[in-house]
Formats: C-alpha cells, sequence, structure tokens
C-alpha cells in the first residue's frame, strides 16, 4: 500500500543523507528510568548531534503490548525532541496485533513526526523533500510463516530505497519466525535494509545491497561483552553510495549529560 506517495519524475533526485538506525531498545517499566529509557534519550541527543535526517526504529522498541502509558509518555517526550521523521516498525514484542501498544495509543497524534507502518501487507512512505522510499512490514503474528521481507516492492525511480524489517536472519524456511533470507536481501536490490530482532550488531549485506543489525542500543539487552550496545549512522552519499558505521553505546549510559551520548569506534 502506498502513502504520501509523490513521484516527481523530471526533478527527482538523490540528496546526501545521514540517517540513524536502531532497533530493540525494548522500553519496560522495571528499575524506571531504565537502561532502555537512557538509550532512547542518548540515540536522540546523538540525533542531534548528528543532525540526522531520518530516525528509524527497526522493531521491539517496547518490551510488550502492555507497558503503562508513562513509558510511552516517555518515548513520545523523547520524539518530540526531534522536528526529523521518526520511523517505528512494530517487532515480534510490540507487534501490531489486536492488542497493540500501536492500536492502544496514537503516537503520531502527539508527536507528528512519528510515522508507525502498520499495514500488514507492507507499507511504503514516500519523502520527496529527502529523495527517499521507506517500506517495511510489521509483525502482526511472530511465527514461521511470516516473512519480513517477501512483499518488499520493486525500486520505484531514481529515489534511495530503504527498509526495515524486524526477524531473524535464516539459512532456510521452517526454522525461525519472521525469517529474512540472504537471497531475500540480495535480490531486492535496496539500498539499505534497516535490520531488528538480534541484539548485537550484524552485517548481513548480500549482493549490490547493504544490510545490517542495529544490535540494541540498551546496555542489558545487547547480552554481548561491555560496550557492545550499538546503533548504526548510515550516510547516503549522492547518486548512490552508502556508508554505515557502527556506533556504540557507552557502557555506563550516564555519559549522555556529559561527553555526549555514545563513543564511536570504526
Ligand atoms: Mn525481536
Amino acid at each position: 500500500m502506498n502513502r504520501e506517495f509523490l513521484v516527481s519524475g523530471n526533478n527527482s533526485h538523490r540528496p546526501d543523507l545521514k540517517i540513524l538506525h536502531t532497533s530493540d531498545i525494548h522500553l519496560c517499566p522495571e528499575l524506571w528510568p531504565s537502561p532502555a529509557g537512557i538509550a532512547l534519550a542518548a540515540l536522540v541527543n546523538g540525533a542531534l548531534r548528528e543532525e540526522v535526517d531520518l530516525f528509524l526504529i527497526a522493531g521491539d522498541l517496547f518490551e510488550s503490548n502492555r507497558v503503562p502509558q508513562r513509558i510511552i509518555d516517555v518515548a513520545i517526550a523523547e520524539f518530540r525532541r526531534l522536528s526529523i521523521p521518526v520511523i517505528i516498525l512494530p517487532g515480534n514484542h510490540d507487534s501490531y496485533d489486536a492488542p497493540s501498544i500501536y492500536r492502544r495509543i496514537d503516537i503520531t497524534a502527539h508527536a507528528p513526526n512519528v510515522r508507525v507502518l502498520t499495514d500488514a501487507e507492507g507499507e511504503m512512505l514516500s519523502f520527496p523533500e529527502l529523495g527517499l522510499i521507506l517500506w517495511g512490514n510489521p509483525i502482526v503474528d511472530h511465527h514461521p510463516g511470516f516473512r519480513p521481507l517477501a512483499s518488499i516492492p520493486s525500486r520505484q525511480g531514481d529515489y534511495w530505497h530503504i527498509a526495515l524489517a524486524h526477524g531473524a536472519h535464516s539459512m532456510r524456511l521452517g526454522i525461525d519466525s519472521s525469517p529474512i533470507l540472504a537471497e531475500e536481501i540480495a535480490n531486492c536490490g535496496w539500498d539499505y535494509i534497516a535490520l531488528g530482532h538480534e541484539h548485537r550488531f550484524r552485517d548481513v549485506s548480500n549482493g549490490q545491497v547493504v544490510a545490517c543489525y542495529s544490535g540494541s542500543p540498551t546496555d542489558n539487552i545487547a547480552l554481548t561483552e561491555d560496550n557492545s550496545a550499538s546503533a548504526i549512522l548510515i550516510e547516503l552519499k549522492s547518486p548512490g553510495n552508502v556508508v554505515f558505521r557502527t556506533i556504540y553505546m557507552s557502557a555506563t549510559l550516564g555519559v549522555a549529560d556529559q561527553k555526549g551520548p555514545w563513543v564511536e569506534q570504526d
């Protein structure tokens, strides 16, 4: 389904863009202010400092569809600090099922820069001013028959094409829920696939297509060794180059108040 889709073929272009890709923040009510809440604030600080054009959340922003209103309010307050588009893809923890948090609260009504991808058939958004097309298929039911990238459309026009997907990078179908196959990445021909579900950064680029799991920015979720909580900064450079940097969040995210929210490494 296309929404806000405007093609201006005569003056289509791909401006340089800078994009923050995160996933698996897992905002939850426990131990509030939680590492997840601190991580989200740090990411917003970083997005402001880096002057990114777009903020992508590839699933599992919330730990569950049952988080209380006060936690949703915290997220809304953070998104309101940004003037750029914030794109949220429902993952398996915050799936777009009947009791979904995204049906309970209209985040866009409170933070107009936020878009939640909710079309169960996959949803396309167009940002003509950014020369950008976005697409993502939310998880409604996390099971082996749902394939997050299976219905990705063909490229349309001379725009940047970025997809969001939440699921398991799989060798073959029938094993994992919400499987994402290597050949689906390679064959789509899009510029970048922003992945979520794995909690540690992983580059799964295939063919000409750049695709990465951002890893969780939340230090008690990232689960691996110290300093592994991460996000990704993508730079799209005209006419068609995609460059990404892994951003490792500080192990003690409290530095957000001082030297900046994250520690950058190559
Ligand atoms: Mn997940």
